[in-house]
C-alpha cells in the first residue's frame, strides 16, 4: 500500500464534467485546480493545447475570473470533483489581481495582503487544504515551444534569458492593469524581494495555521537568477531552505516541482527531494521530466529525461511522502486530443511506478 496521493492539475476552462471524468479515468483521486484564466489570451481553439510560453504580451488579462472566488463557488467546484469521486485538494496560484502590490511592493499592498487572508480563510471553510503560490515578477516567462520530445511531441523549452524589462501593468506574466504608463518596473534587488515575500509569509501564514491551509510555494521556472530584469526566489534547491526558514511552520510548504529543480544548476534532485521530503514540508509535487539545465533545456516525456522517478518514488516512500503528486506538463501527443494523451501517458507511468515500488 502506499499513502502518495495521484492528483490532476486543472486549467480553468478544464473545470467541467467531461476532463473531471478523464482526470478520475486516469486514477487521479485529488485536484488541483487552477482559478486563473492563463488561457484566455490564447483563444477557446487552442485551449487543449499545450500550457502557454508566454512571449513579450504574457499570458493576457488577469483578472478574468477574480469574480469566481466565492464560497457558493467554490463549494460547488467541491461538489462536482466530488460527484466524479475526486477530492478539491489545492488551488494553484493567486490571480495577479489580488496581489500585484504584493509582489510589487506598491500603495495597495496591505490592502491586498487583507484580501489573501480572505482567501485563505475562504479555503478554510471549502475545506481546501493546500493554495500553491509563486511569488515571482516575471513569473513564467521567456520559455519557447517545439518539436523537443520523443517522436518529435511539442513540448516546452528555454534557450537563453529574456532579458526585456517586464512592462508596466503586467506582473507574474498576466496584466493587471492595461492603462498603465508605458515602460517597465525598474528592476530590484533580490534583497529587497525577500523581503517582500518574508512580509507576505508572516502576514499570511498565522491566518494559514488558524484555517488549516497551507501554503505551498512553486520554486522560480524557468530557474535563473535574473528573468526579465527582475530577481527571482528559489532558482538553486538549497533556496527552498530560506523559504522555510522564514516562519517553521506546517502552513509554511512547498509546492515541489521536480522538473524546474532538475533544471537548477546547482546540486541535484534527488538529494533535494529527500532533503524536503524528509522535513514534511512538501505540500504535492509537480511531476515532469527535463533535459539539460537552465537557461537551455526541454521538457520532455516523463520516462525519457535527466530524471529517473523510479529513485525519486524510492525516495519519496522512505521518506513516507503521503501528500499528493500530479503530472507538471506533458509533451502533446499526435493524435486528436493531444494534451489528453500526453496527460493519460504520463498519469499511467506515475501509478505503474506507485504500484511497482514498495
Ligand atoms: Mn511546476
Amino acid at each position: 500500500m502506499n499513502n502518495i496521493k495521484v492528483g490532476f492539475g486543472f486549467y480553468h476552462h478544464m473545470l467541467n464534467s467531461g476532463t473531471m471524468q478523464f482526470a478520475r479515468q486516469c486514477g487521479a483521486t485529488h485536484a488541483v485546480v487552477h482559478l486563473v484564466d492563463y488561457h484566455s489570451a490564447s483563444g477557446r481553439e487552442s485551449r487543449n493545447d499545450n500550457q502557454p510560453v508566454g512571449d513579450g504580451g504574457g499570458w493576457g488579462a488577469a483578472g478574468v475570473t477574480a469574480h469566481e472566488w466565492t464560497l457558493e463557488n467554490l463549494l460547488r467546484i467541491k461538489r462536482e470533483l466530488a460527484s466524479h469521486g475526486l477530492e478539491f485538494f489545492a488551488i494553484e496560484n493567486f490571480d495577479p489581481v489580488f496581489w500585484h502590490d504584493v509582489l510589487l511592493n506598491g500603495p495597495k499592498r496591505d490592502e491586498q495582503i487583507e484580501g489573501l487572508k480572505n482567501i485563505i480563510r475562504l479555503a478554510g471553510k471549502v475545506g481546501v487544504s493546500v493554495i500553491g503560490y509563486n511569488f515571482s515578477l516575471a513569473g513564467v516567462a521567456g520559455r519557447i515551444s517545439g518539436e523537443f520530445a520523443r517522436g518529435g511531441a511539442v513540448s516546452v523549452g528555454m534557450e537563453g534569458t529574456d532579458d526585456r524589462a517586464v512592462p508596466n501593468g503586467m506582473v507574474w506574466n498576466m496584466v493587471y492593469d492595461a492603462n498603465a504608463q508605458p515602460g517597465g518596473h525598474p528592476a530590484v534587488s533580490e534583497d529587497e524581494l525577500w523581503k517582500r515575500l518574508e512580509y507576505f509569509l508572516h502576514a499570511a501564514l498565522p491566518v494559514a495555521e488558524e484555517n488549516g491551509v497551507r501554503l505551498a510555494a512553486h520554486p522560480d521556472d524557468p530557474p535563473v537568477s535574473r528573468l526579465r530584469q527582475q530577481p527571482r526566489l528559489v532558482y538553486q534547491p538549497g533556496m527552498y531552505q530560506r523559504l522555510l526558514d522564514i516562519r517553521r511552520s506546517p502552513a509554511n510548504g512547498l509546492e515541489f516541482c521536480i522538473g524546474t529543480i532538475a533544471e537548477m544548476t546547482e546540486g541535484n534532485v534527488y538529494e533535494a527531494t529527500d532533503r524536503y521530503t524528509s522535513q514534511g514540508n512538501v505540500a504535492y509535487i509537480h511531476l515532469r521530466n527535463v533535459r539539460g539545465k537552465a537557461p537551455s533545456y526541454r521538457e520532455v516525456f516523463i520516462d525519457e529525461g535527466d530524471v529517473d522517478f523510479t529513485k525519486i518514488v524510492r525516495i519519496l516512500k522512505r521518506n513516507r511522502f503521503d501528500g499528493v503528486m500530479i503530472p507538471d506538463h506533458t509533451p502533446q501527443m499526435n493524435c486528436d486530443a493531444p494534451w489528453h494523451a500526453g496527460m493519460a501517458y504520463a498519469i499511467g507511468y506515475m501509478n505503474a511506478l506507485l504500484q511497482a515500488i514498495d
